[in-house]
């Protein structure tokens, strides 16, 4: 079965009843726009709706990323209050990913940079090819990560880590991420696929309430008010000069020169 009423998004459906979402904007890395992330809220509803499907892959298109953030060029424009409510609305949009009553595993074939990797941490398990990058560059632009990356990276890598990952904004390659227990598996390429269907198939062997009920127990333990102050601090920094010129040096393709305003 595949699904036709997505223009960014792909979702095919197999024999297995394993759905496949593919984020499918190459030509942009995969970068989450507007249109992209009102259309996987769309997606999940349809998911979670679905008894034909029983786990969801998530991933992104084309052989150089999964998903290398928010798009920066909707980014430059908001001013504060478009930024919180964006980053309130991106984040809601992820708990629904993470509280899907189904598995959803991400496939993370390339860079998953800023929102992409938050993306990525939303979703319950992370399959890396060997050519994955991860990282929240957000301070680089002037920002901070808006979509739960300041909250989840410290769930899964503990809080040293992730304020060193965090406050630096370095990138760290496949390998890495598994030592730091931020993916599951580092897989070559072609072979991602199959290891994510494996594993679901594993999955679905089990009873699909207890695999919901699994998913909402574990997930108990991790809410937080911090999602809401990310949301609101993320607000604030889209009124400094630091934000505007980060944004834009990212376009003009140049480094940016930080004044700290
Ligand atoms: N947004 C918009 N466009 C992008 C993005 C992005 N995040 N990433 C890549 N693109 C575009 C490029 O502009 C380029 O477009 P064009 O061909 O029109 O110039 C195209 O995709 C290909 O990219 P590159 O030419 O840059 O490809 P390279 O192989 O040279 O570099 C990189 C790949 C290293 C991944 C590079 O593209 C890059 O650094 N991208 C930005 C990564 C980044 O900083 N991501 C974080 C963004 S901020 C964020 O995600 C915040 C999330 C929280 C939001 C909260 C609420 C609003």
């Amino acid at each position: 079965m595949t699904s036709a009423q997505f223009d960014t998004l792909l979702l095919e459906v197999d024999s297995d009843r394993i759905a496949t979402l593919t984020i499918n904007r190459p030509d942009k890395l995969n970068a989450l726009n507007a249109q992209v992330l009102d259309e996987l809220k769309k997606a999940f509803e349809e998911i979670n709706g679905d008894v034909r499907i029983g786990a969801v892959i998530v991933t992104g298109a084309g052989d150089k990323a999964f998903v290398a953030g928010a798009d920066i060029k909707e980014l430059n424009r908001l001013n504060s209050t478009e930024g919180q409510k964006l980053a309130a609305k991106g984040q809601a949009i992820f708990s629904q990913i993470e509280n899907c009553t189904k598995p959803v595993i991400a496939i993370v074939n390339g860079y998953a940079l800023g929102g992409g990797a938050e993306l990525a941490m939303a979703c319950h398990l992370r399959i890396a090819t060997e050519n994955a990058v991860f990282g929240l560059p957000e301070v680089s632009l002037g920002l901070i990560p808006g979509y739960g990356g300041t909250q989840r990276l410290p769930q899964l890598v503990g809080k040293s880590k992730a304020m060193e990952l965090i406050l630096t904004g370095r990138q760290i390659k496949a390998h890495e991420a598994e030592e730091e227990g931020l993916v599951n598996d580092v897989v070559p390429s072609e072979e991602s696929h199959e290891a994510a269907k494996k594993i679901a198939g594993k999955m679905l062997k089990n009873g699909p309430v207890a695999l919901s009920k699994a998913i909402a127990a574990v997930n108990a333990a991790y809410r937080s008010e911090g999602f809401s102050k990310e949301a609101e601090l993320f607000g604030e920094l889209c009124d400094t000069e630091d934000f505007k010129e980060g944004t834009t040096a990212f376009l003009e393709k140049r480094k940016a020169d930080f004044k700290g305003r």
